[in-house]
């Protein structure tokens, strides 16, 4: 009787994960395959989909910003731009669909200039949805302000 239990138990716990196997479809994987970086470090114009988010950081602090996909797109162009090379932000991105980007610093890109500014990329479209940027206030003095 104690192992029928378990057993149940057991069954309980895997329907939920089956059905969301099913709800996520055998062409959701695919999606999950090939995504790079491109960084950027030169100047670029702003014409991108992304809408800048003004915010302010101080040392040790963590900042939450979010941005939503919400059609098929190939590309999520990211700047974080806080200018003052002094000041050191650090920035991790998680896609919606569990991949995460970074920790990158401001010499990932090959440059100190008080910015990451990089792509996203995959050719069968990022994930759709929530998409989560992590800002952290690396090594900074006083209140340094960004956009991203
Ligand atoms: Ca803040
Ligand atoms: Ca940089």
């Amino acid at each position: 009787m104690k192992k029928f239990l378990i057993m149940l138990i057991a069954a309980a716990m895997l329907i939920p994960f089956a059905a969301a196997a099913d709800d996520f479809g055998t062409d959701a994987a695919a999606l999950n395959e090939g995504y790079t970086i491109t960084w950027i470090n030169s100047e670029k114009q702003n014409d991108y989909q992304t809408k800048s988010v003004y915010q302010t950081i101080t040392q040790g602090e963590t900042d939450w910003i979010y941005k939503y996909i919400n059609s098929l797109t190939t590309q999520l162009h990211i700047d974080l731009n806080w200018g003052d090379t002094s000041n050191s932000l650090r920035l991790k991105v998680y896609s919606p669909d569990g991949h995460t980007f970074g920790y990158y610093y401001d010499n990932s890109d090959g440059s100190i200039n008080g910015r990451i500014q990089f792509d996203i990329n995959n050719p069968n479209g990022i994930a759709q949805g929530k998409w989560r940027y992590e800002v952290y206030g690396y090594s900074v003095s006083g209140i340094e302000d960004y956009y991203i």
